[in-house]
Order: C-alpha cells, then structure tokens, then sequence
C-alpha cells in the first residue's frame, strides 16, 4: 500500500501554516467569537504525555469552533514563575530565569511541531516585566479595598523549600510540592482577604453545575465549608483582681448544648492562650507549647490521636447557666478556625470526650437520645433527642426534641443578654501570598521606619526583580531579595527617608489568577487588560486543564474575576462559563514515574509514529475524563487507520466543484449523518465517538469506491473532503495532505464544516399497503419507525382510501406498523 511520508508532511506543512497564520484571532467582531482556553504550562522541562493528551482534547474544540466559522480566540503562554523551575534552576546551578526562558522555547518548539492551533501573536509569560508589572498593579487595587492586608500568625512552612505556603498548598499535611511535611511557624505575611467572597464564591457554582464537572464543584464547595451555629460569649473569670474581666467568644454549630458545656478549651498556639495562661501554669503551658509548635495540622486533628492538653488555671462563665468551668489549651482546637476557642461538650462530641476522658473532666448529658450515657461508655452521642439538664433562671429546652427550635430559642435567648449571636462560619481561609523565594513577582511595597507600609507608586512598576546572577538563591527561609542590599534599599516613596523593600515574592497562584484576562489584549499598556476586549472575548467559553487545579487555581480565578467586577473592571463574576477535565495518562496501570521506570517519552512516540497518530490515540483513547493507560493503547494502529484515511484522496477521480446531487444516495447519506453526528458528538464532548464514526465513513467510502459507485462518483469525493475536515480537527498533517491530494489550497484547518442536506438525513422509507375490504387502495412511503396511530391517520387520510369509504362506517382498524394497514368497513 502506499502512503504518506509522516516526516516530510509535519515539515512541509508547519512551514505553511506559519506562513498562513490561520488561527490569528480576527478579533474584529466581524465573527461571533468563541474563547477556547486551556491550562497555561509550567517551563519545567519539555512537554510530557499529559500536555499531549491536554493539547490533543483541547484542540479538537478549538479546531471545530473554526471549522464552524467562529472568529476564535486561543491563546498560549506560560506560567513562568515559581517554585518547581527554581528549584531545578538551583539544582542545575542554573539562574531560575536561564533554566526558565530555555524551557519555555523547548515547549514552544514542541506546540509548533504538536500543531496545536494557538494564536502565537499574544502569547505571554508571567515573568516578563511586561506582564508582573499588572500583578503588581492588581496587587495594589487589591490592598486599596482592604483585600491584600499583611498579618502575624502561625502559618504553614515547608522545611525543604523553606518558604510558607497557602492552606490550598498543604496537601494531606504535606507540601504540594515537595511532599516534605508541612509544620507551623507563626510570622508576618501578606494574604488576600478571600473569606470576604467565600459566600458568593459558594452561590455563584449554581450557575455552573450544567458546564463544570460535579466533582470540583463537590471539592470546592467542601473547600469553602460553611457552617451554620452561633457565636457564644464567654466572661473569663478575674483572678483577685490580678487582671481585668475578659470575654471570650467561641464558635459553635450546636449552641443548643449550651448547659453540656463542662469545660473550655483554647487551641494552645492563639495568641489567646498565652493571654488567658496563669502564672503558675507558664512553665508546662510554654512546654506544651513548644512541642504543638512541632506537629502539622494534620496530626492534630486525627481523632485517633491521645488527647493532651494543659489548664491555664482559668475559669469561664457560661452565659446562660452562670456555671464556672475550667479553661484549657489543647491542640485539637485549631487557632485560625472560628474563634480558635470552643466551649466542650464531652457528652455529644467525640473530640471534647476524649479530652474530658484524658484529663478526668465531667461528661453531662443534655440531649437523650436513647443511647447509653456518654458518661459511662465514654462514646459521644451527637445525634437527635429530647432535651434534659438544660434549664435555668426562668428558661429551659428541657423535654423540646426539636433541634432546630433548641437553637432558636438559646440564640434568641443569647441574644436577648447579648451574649451571642447566630453565625456563619467558613473553613476558607484568606490566601496567604507571600513567598520567601526568589523566582517570584515583586511585592510592591516599601516598609519605611517613619510611614509604615508605603505602596510603590503606580508609575514606579513594575518593581523589576534584581538579576542577582551569581548569587546564593538556595532557600534559606527568608527571601534572597533580602540579601541584595542594592536592591531592597531605598528611599520611602512618601517621605524620602531610608526604608526597605517588601523582599518577598508572591505566590505563583496570583499570576495565575488573571492571566486569562490578559490574554484579551496582551500588549495593552494602560492597564492589565483592555476593557472592550475582555467584554468581547470573556467568559471564556470553554477551559480545559487538569483536576489537580480544582480548588487553588480555580477558586483563585473565580475569586480575582469577582473583585475585578466589584472594581468595575469586568462586567461578569465568573470567568469560566463551561470547564472540561481530562484523564491522566498512566502506564501499565500506573502514573508514570522516574522511580517506576514507566515514563513514556512523548518526543519518542512522535519521532516513531507522528504528530497526528500520537494524537489522534490520545483522543480516540476513550472519554476525556478517563485515565488513559498508554500500555493498552496502540499508536501503530492509529498510523494505519491515517494512511487508510489519507489513501482515499488518491482515488477520488470526480473534479473539485463538480455537482453532487446526482451522487450514490448511500454514500452520500452515510457522509450527511457523520457530519451531523460528529457536530453533536463534539458539542458532548464525546470525542472518541466521533473518530469512531469518521473510521466507519473511511471503510464505508473504501467500500464504495472499490466495490461499489466507483471512484469517479461525486458522492465520493464529498465523503473524502468530509473525512478529511474531520480529520483536521485531530490529525492536521493527515488532513492537509489529503486536502492537497484533493485539489484544494491549505489549509483543511478553515475549509469550512460541511454543509449538511437535511433530506439525506431522513431514514430510508418502507412502503405500507393500505386495504379496504380486503382490497389495495394505497400505497405510503413512511418512515420505518412511525408510530401505529400516525401511520393509521396517513392511511386515513390518503385520498384513494377516503373514496373507497365513502358512504361506509369505519368498523375496525387493524395496524401493523410499519407495513399494513387493514380497514374493515361496511
Ligand atoms: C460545641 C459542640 C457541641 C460542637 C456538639 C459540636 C458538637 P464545623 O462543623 O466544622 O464548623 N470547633 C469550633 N472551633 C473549632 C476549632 N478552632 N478547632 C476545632 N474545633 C472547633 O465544626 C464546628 C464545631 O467544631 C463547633 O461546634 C465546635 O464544637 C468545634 F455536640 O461546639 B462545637
Ligand atoms: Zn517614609
């Protein structure tokens, strides 16, 4: 069999179409625009099997929104800062932006040659001036409306990277990155106020539970954790007047316990705890302390753990009751949820039981549930049950078994003394953005012994990151940026005076929160995006990327676009309209892995099977969602299915242009019926589906040309151009090579998505015979599946069967759909 030269067809023509430059946005409203976005890559090595198998479902989408005439927008850049090219930098005793900007040329080279159909004009790297100087700009809006504020508290630090890290950064008490252990450092940092929209980043997901899958709305909403309960006040009782009265909030979901609280405790790392600590418990509190100080979040929260804890010597006062109990720290209260203190209900909370177990502290039971006491079998009961043991001064819950009014009424009662108050409470913590690393966008501020914190003006930015080539840029837990004295001195922008620069840098996540936007105007300079072609361009109407970005990337972006529009800056509050995750490609049933041995070189398979056949495995693999095991998979089988495709454009010998109308009718059909199928399979992201229907039309095509209408056929050259437009959509090089072999000029990639003819898509008709008394009075061509009822009323009302009746009573109707119709009449 002949066939195509894989390696000469990807040279000829990736030189064609840089020439031709087909998928430059237009960008001139001429066109209904279409936004395909996909997850800008890291520049950490070369592209690997996943950016393939990312590339190949994205491009599809890309590629038929063109073939539909839409003026599409689709664009590439890179996510250049941040920790994992630092890292390899350093290890390589490379400068970060050396290792970097060599990366990011190696993966362009590898897009070119992989054909994706990206618009190079606007492409972008987050490390360029260019681009950070607008992170810097966002990042002082931000500060302006109080959502970039810098705070003290115990935050997450990776030992091995040395730097903080964002709760969403701590994966299983681990760094996302490294996989070290994450432990707690309590220090100065730089956050974004996200716990301000966490209850519209948790409303707006109802407008995309239809487009964005149900697992990450399911993590994020998780994520965001709200919770309903109620505040509690707490008078802290003076110590013989050492110490002024103090009142002390807790953060509870079940208030309607209130009288169950037999102890109080403190999470032992707040600042409260140090407060609250009696003079004679200082020395096993700050030991206690210290060895908190050691454990991760994860630890302290294993309900598995023993409990330990020390008495701060202090008493609270229930507000309700007027009961005095003791105060504790401990450390399964965590200090940066709700208040960082709870009131203890050993008796229907498996943590607060444990504790009061531990250290001997009652165990009262406040709601029966019919289950055995608490107190003695030491096992919580948090369910439903009757009230008891909760009444006081004039007002009791006791003998309501109805939850929802126990909390009512104790909130209301609370309320009424002003002891508390109903509440909400999110998991969510404000995104910590500030980074003790180097590769990262300059915080712009100057902190001045005189004025404080002053913004570096807006016509100062971007404030440039120091070169610092030769420099020690390993982690050392503060930011190298603090050790270039050149750099970090400097005059205060408001009074002159000597001060210092913010030497931290930001979380990669924050370039990456708006770099979409960017894309709409990515060499504007009066701002981060244009205006008009953000309104013209956003939301993007379909993101494709990876499930790992399903709350940190995702949630960022949602949260950046919502201040964006509080500015005024964007008319919409979520910039994603519909989201597509794809598979993870694995081998022999596992991720790859250096360790495992079981990494499959993508640059190989395409030196060994082409652009087009890796591609089109990838996408005929199965659905996107599905991991894709590279060990089942057959690329040699796709190559052949291609020259297969490709062979038949040699045969067709009807000419370009030529009328079709007179075509075999089969053919033509089953050409119609793909190309409708395959618009409606893409829109349902059924992409497998779609190359299987295109392999049936090449066998059916094989079929007609050799054993049936003949070659010369214009149905055949229809079907061949069909097949090559789908095609193009998956396996470019291929298409254009037939589209070529057809007659036409490049590229396939615009030729257009085929015409299709409503009436060749009506199924074939059978004839039904209709008789009265016995006799054949008519004969229908209806549609094999017609219904009994619409075939009886077409026999009715055929004009032959009408006149046999005439002057007759219908007695009886016999249907046999689709073939006969009896009617007995007399
Ligand atoms: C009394 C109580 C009685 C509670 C009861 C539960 C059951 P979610 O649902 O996760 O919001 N809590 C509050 N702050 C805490 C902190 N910083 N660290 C650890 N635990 C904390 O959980 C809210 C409940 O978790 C609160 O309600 C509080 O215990 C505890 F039968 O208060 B509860
Ligand atoms: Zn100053």
């Amino acid at each position: 069999d002949v066939t195509y030269d894989v390696e000469t067809a990807q040279k000829k023509w990736r030189a064609v179409w840089e020439d031709l430059n087909p998928f430059q946005a237009a960008d001139d409203g001429s066109r209904e625009r279409r936004y395909a976005l996909t997850m800008f890559p890291y520049p950490s090595g070369d592209l690997h099997m996943g950016h393939a198998e990312v590339m190949a479902l994205h491009d599809v989408i890309a590629r038929y929104w063109w073939q539909r005439g839409y003026d599409v927008l689709n664009p590439i850049g890179w996510d250049s800062f941040g920790l994992p090219a630092e890292n390899a930098a350093i290890k390589r005793d490379e400068h970060p932006a050396t290792y970097t900007y060599a990366n990011i040329e190696t993966q362009a080279e590898s897009f070119r040659r992989y054909a994706v159909s990206f618009d190079w004009s606007r492409r972008l790297h987050t490390s360029d001036p260019e681009y950070y100087r607008w992170t810097q700009w966002l990042f002082l809006r931000f500060r302006e409306r109080g959502l970039a504020y810098r705070k003290s508290s115990p935050v997450n630090w990776c030992p091995n990277d040395q730097t903080v890290l964002a709760n969403e950064q701590v994966v299983g008490g681990m760094c996302d990155r490294c996989g070290a252990e994450v432990t707690k450092r309590e220090l100065t940092q730089w956050y974004f106020k996200v716990t301000d929209y966490a209850q519209r980043l948790l409303d707006d997901m109802e407008g995309l539970k239809d487009t964005w899958p149900e697992r990450v709305l399911a993590m994020q909403r998780n994520w965001i954790g709200r919770s309903e309960g109620a505040y509690v006040d707490f008078d802290i009782e003076p110590r013989d007047g050492q110490d002024e009265a103090l009142s002390v909030t807790v953060f509870t979901t079940r208030p309607d316990t209130l009288y169950g609280a037999t102890f109080f405790v403190v999470a032992a790392d707040a600042k409260l705890a140090d407060e609250l600590c009696a003079p004679e418990q200082r020395e096993a509190f700050d030991s206690y302390l210290t060895q908190v100080r050691k454990e991760s979040d994860i630890d302290r929260l294993a309900s598995d753990r023993p409990k330990t804890g020390v008495f701060l010597g202090r008493h609270a006062v229930n507000p309700v009751s007027g009961e005095r109990i003791p105060v504790w720290a401990a450390d399964y209260v965590l200090a940066d949820y709700g208040t960082g203190a709870v009131m203890a209900v050993p008796a229907h909370d498996q943590r607060d039981l444990d504790f009061a177990q531990a250290f001997d502290l009652p165990v009262r039971m406040v709601v029966d549930t019919g289950e055995p006491d608490p107190a003695q079998t030491f096992v919580a009961t948090p369910g439903d049950g009757t009230y008891v043991s909760s009444s006081s001064d004039g007002f009791s819950l006791d003998g309501l078994s109805d939850k929802v009014t126990g909390i009512r009424r104790i909130v209301e009662r609370l309320e009424a003394e002003g002891h508390g108050r109903s509440a909400v409470n999110f998991r969510l913590r404000d995104w910590l953005l500030s980074r003790q690393r180097f590769w990262g966008c300059p915080i712009p501020i100057v902190h001045c012994p005189t004025c404080g914190e002053v913004p570096v003006p807006d016509d100062q930015l971007p404030v440039v990151l120091p070169d610092l080539r030769g420099a020690d840029l390993k982690p050392k837990g503060t930011s190298p940026l603090a050790a270039a004295e050149d750099w970090v001195n400097v005059d205060c922008p408001s009074c002159g005076g000597p001060a210092k620069r913010d030497s931290d840098t930001m979380d990669t996540f924050v370039d990456s929160s708006w770099y979409f936007l960017r894309y709409c105007s990515p060499h504007y300079t009066d701002g981060p995006f244009d205006p008009d072609a953000v309104r013209d361009w956003m939301p993007a109407h379909q993101y494709v990327g990876g499930v790992e970005h399903a709350i940190l990337h995702l949630l960022y972006s949602r949260f950046f676009t919502k201040v964006l529009h509080d500015m005024g800056m964007v008319d919409f509050e979520e910039p994603f309209q519909a989201l597509m995750n794809q598979g993870q490609v694995i081998n022999q049933g596992k991720a790859m892995s250096k360790s495992l041995g079981n990494g499959v070189n993508l640059g190989e398979m395409i030196d060994r099977y082409g652009v087009d056949a890796v591609r089109l495995t990838l996408v005929f693999a199965g659905p996107p969602e599905d991991d894709i095991d590279w060990a089942d998979m057959s690329p040699s089988g796709s190559l052949k299915f291609l020259q297969r495709a490709w062979r038949l454009s040699g045969d067709v010998t009807a000419p370009v242009g030529g009328a079709v109308d007179a075509g075999d009718v089969a053919l033509r059909k089953a050409t119609h019926r793909t190309v409708a199928d395959a618009a409606q399979l893409i829109d349902g992201h059924r992409f497998n589906v779609m190359v299987a229907r295109v392999m049936e039309l090449v066998n059916t095509t094989r079929k007609a040309i050799d054993a049936g209408c003949g070659p010369a056929d214009p149905a055949v050259r229809e079907a061949v151009e069909a097949v090559a437009v789908l095609l193009s959509l998956v396996a470019p090089y291929t298409a254009e090579e037939m589209w070529a072999r057809l007659g036409h000029q490049p590229t396939v990639a615009r030729a257009g998505w085929p015409v299709v003819d409503e009436a060749l898509l009506v199924e074939d008709s059978v004839t039904a015979v209709v008789q009265v008394q016995g006799k054949v009075r008519a004969r229908l061509e209806v549609a094999p599946g017609i219904a009994e009822a619409d075939l009886e009323a077409a026999a009715m009302a055929d004009p032959g069967v009408q006149r046999a009746l005439e002057g007759k009573t219908v007695r009886k109707v016999i249907v046999r759909a689709p073939k006969l119709v009896n009617i007995v009449a007399g």
